[in-house]
């Protein structure tokens, strides 16, 4: 048995958080991760996982697990004003959709397993640079490390100062996990159909199937159309544009709740200050275009416990990490942001190489093996 050596203070158990524990926990730290909401649960409705994303949940222990509740659609289809722009499968490379629950659930149940000290309800107010947290509670809690993993609204980093530019896209978009439906099934609904409407108005549906029973659909429109923001969804709005999805818009008309975000992209001059790091949304909160916002924080935060790791100055190594991952998550963000401002995706065969340079990442390689 390995003797815990050093103690790391984790803000967020969402992607990012979740698997800074697991991979801490791998190499020997004890680790304490707190999340503010009752219970470790997911915020959203369905992703996507491309190789950076799966070669870490095959560093966590989890892949099978994700493998078997997820899936790999035929193609991946562009539609304008229904006709098929383009139907891509990546060149072979590896990629899944799935609900959101799924992922989160498989690494929640690792983090306990590997025996994390997981506290809910636990609200962190501030961090100081000397690597220690503050709860709301007023606990002050003392790590080697401590991580902002806590989301685009990160108290983390605001209680630092972390200085950062912050813009928002004129695209809205509500996302929904729904029943498959029996109207929905054959095999082009196997698809992911990304469904572009420009005229007589701005409306999208990215249609994902996740696996037999769920559905996983993106309603974009301009912020400023008010009828095709509204939630719940306007049904005979979006049933006038996308007929076919009828069956499936009708469930989404249904629910009570539905939550709608707008774009937006959070770039920080940088991403630690003395023993404190930020990864995740907290860090680098993109545009959803290339669907990496949870790949590119699960690489972070992964490669981030492998370099403090092998550091014996925690404080020294965190700028070292952070300039050697950005790069490529910076060049993510701002291509993410490109397609959402320019709506560019909808021409098809968007997926070069030099696009999926990100999601081609090996995590491994990048923290240095
Ligand atoms: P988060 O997932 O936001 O996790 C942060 C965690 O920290 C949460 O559990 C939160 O409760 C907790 N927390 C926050 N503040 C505190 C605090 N002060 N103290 C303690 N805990 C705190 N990407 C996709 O690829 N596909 C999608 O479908 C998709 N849908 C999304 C839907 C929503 C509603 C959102 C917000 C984002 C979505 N994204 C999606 C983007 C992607 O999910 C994020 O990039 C990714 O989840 C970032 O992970 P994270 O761990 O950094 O942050
Ligand atoms: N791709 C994915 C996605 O969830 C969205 C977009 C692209 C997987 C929206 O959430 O461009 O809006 C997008």
């Amino acid at each position: 048995m390995s003797v815990d050596r050093r103690h790391v203070e984790i803000a967020g158990a969402g992607f990012a958080g979740l698997v800074a524990a697991i991979t801490f926990r791998k190499l020997g730290w004890s680790v304490t991760l707190h999340e503010k909401s009752d219970e470790l649960r997911p915020v959203g409705a369905g992703i996507f996982l491309w190789e950076n994303g799966l070669r870490i949940l095959e560093q966590c222990d989890v892949l099978e697990e994700v493998l078997a509740d997820s899936v790999t659609p035929p193609f991946y289809e562009t539609r304008v004003h229904d006709l098929v722009a383009s139907k891509e499968m990546f060149g072979g490379a590896r990629w899944r959709t799935m609900a959101r629950k799924t992922l989160h659930g498989a690494l929640a149940k690792k983090t306990l397993e590997l025996g994390v000290d997981i506290r809910t309800n636990s609200n962190v107010v501030s961090a100081q640079i000397d690597g220690s947290l503050t709860l709301s509670s007023g606990e002050v809690r003392k790590a080697d490390l401590v991580v902002g993993a806590d989301g685009v609204g990160s108290c983390v980093r605001d209680s630092l100062g972390f200085e950062y530019e912050r813009t928002f896209s004129r695209d809205g978009i509500a996302r929904v996990l729904v029943e498959r439906d029996r109207e929905l099934t054959g095999p082009q609904w196997d698809n992911v159909i990304d469904m572009w409407h420009f005229a007589p108005r701005v409306m999208r549906i990215l249609y994902v199937p996740c696996n037999e029973r769920y559905l996983y659909l993106g309603l974009m429109a301009p912020m400023e159309d008010e009828e095709a923001s509204r939630v719940p969804i306007v049904l005979d709005a979006w049933a006038e544009t996308f007929p076919q999805l009828l069956p499936a818009l009708k469930r989404v008309a249904a629910m009570e709740y539905v939550r709608r975000d707008q774009y937006q992209t959070n770039e920080l001059k940088e991403w630690t200050r003395g023993k404190v790091a930020l990864v995740g949304d907290s860090a680098h909160a993109m545009c959803p275009a290339l669907a990496q916002g949870a790949g590119t924080s699960m690489v972070n935060a992964y490669t981030l416990a492998h370099f403090a790791d092998r550091a014996s100055d925690i404080a020294e190594v965190l700028p070292k990490w952070a300039t050697h991952v950005r790069g490529i998550t910076d060049r993510c963000q701002s291509r993410s942001a490109h397609f959402a401002a320019t709506r560019s995706m909808a021409r098809g065969y968007q997926f070069t190489a030099e696009v999926m340079e990100t999601a081609n990442t090996d995590p491994v390689k990048l923290a240095g093996f």
